[in-house]
């Protein structure tokens, strides 16, 4: 069915509307992300990221664990005020008193790159929001969690080689401001071989219009595509192929998104954006060159969206060694 608006998303999602950077995208622009479960077989599961270059699995850490990260976290960030009075720090609920702005989202909202977000009225919150990536609760327990580490080393197949990346995001979208563009992840990963399997962990249940990532239907085969084409043209362009690998895409825009807007882009390429809501312990695990972006976040009840993104690589392999430190602003990456 190509087009027709999807029973099950709207289902989870009555009459509300899904916003991206650049404007609403209608039922019949979204389709449902399609589910695995930790209980099928490995094979059937590596056959399906294959294919569809993402696995979708459900409850793949306990609940509690990232129910425990999330309140972590927020009892990190409490003191900057952003969350509301009378609202428990695992809730994660966003101040509406509050001028979002003072409030803006780690990884998407620089002006540029991965700069830092926000002006001085904003310094309070973004340095407390860095500093959870070194909290040992974080960077020495949930970022390492054994069910995400050894899923993906069978996975892979890369058994005691599998290394999860150190530098990760801590990316917290608050209700409103700027979502991620549409990207994949290579660029980002490109002085490694394009073998990374990124893992996308909510840390919390996000609804379906509360700021979770999207995926474009087979955005994998796209993004191959694009990247492929890229080669060509540098190598046209008098580049060696290794000048070509490590050359930034010119294809792309500064920051190495290939769009801030999920909707155009979808339409430029007539696909559809695979979407869900999700619960505590839901991770998505994606191909280098699978196509995502994230909607804005409406959360009807203004809970903050925090996600992280934890990378795996194989270390008997060539991999970006730019993301072997705790992530900081303007790290080169
Ligand atoms: O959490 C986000 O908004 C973006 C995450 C992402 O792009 C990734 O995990 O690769
Ligand atoms: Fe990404």
């Amino acid at each position: 069915m190509p087009h027709a608006a999807s029973p099950e998303v709207e289902s989870s999602w009555p009459g509300a509307k899904l916003f991206v950077n650049d404007g609403p995208l209608e039922a019949s622009e979204v389709a449902p992300l399609k589910k695995s479960y930790p209980s099928e077989p490995i094979e059937e599961l590596r056959k399906r990221y294959n294919e569809d270059g993402y696995i979708f699995m459900k409850g793949l850490i306990p609940r509690e664990d990232v129910l425990k990260a999330r309140e972590s976290y927020f009892k990190g960030l409490a003191p900057s005020g952003v969350l509301k009075p009378g609202t428990k720090p695992v809730e994660g609920i966003f101040d509406d008193a509050k001028d979002r702005l003072n409030y803006p989202g780690i990884g998407a909202g620089a002006a540029s790159g991965n700069g830092r977000p926000g002006g001085e009225s904003a310094e309070v919150f973004v340095d407390l929001a860095l500093k959870q990536h070194t909290e040992p609760w974080y960077c020495e327990e949930f970022s390492k969690h054994p069910a995400l580490y050894d899923f993906i080393s069978k996975l892979t197949g890369w058994g005691n080689d599998t290394l999860s990346l150190k530098r990760t995001l801590l990316r917290n979208n608050t209700p409103g401001n700027k979502a991620i563009g549409v990207h994949y992840d290579q660029i980002f990963l490109r002085y490694g071989e394009p073998t990374s399997v990124t893992a996308w962990v909510p840390m919390g249940d996000v609804s379906v219009q509360g700021g979770g990532l999207i995926y474009m239907e087979d955005g994998h085969n796209v993004g191959q595509r694009i990247e492929n084409e890229f080669t060509e043209k540098a190598k046209e362009n008098g580049l060696t192929e290794e000048e070509a690998k490590y050359a930034f895409n010119r294809n792309m825009m500064s920051t190495g998104f290939l769009a801030e807007g999920p909707a155009g882009f979808g339409r430029e390429h007539g696909a559809r954006w695979l979407l869900t809501d999700y619960e505590a312990g839901d991770a998505v695990l994606h191909q280098p060159h699978s196509i995502h972006a994230s909607t804005i976040n409406h959360d009807p009840q203004n809970k903050i969206r925090v996600g992280t993104d934890l990378r795996f690589v194989n270390s008997a392999r060539p991999y970006d060694k730019r993301w072997t430190n705790y992530f900081q602003f303007n790290d080169g990456v």
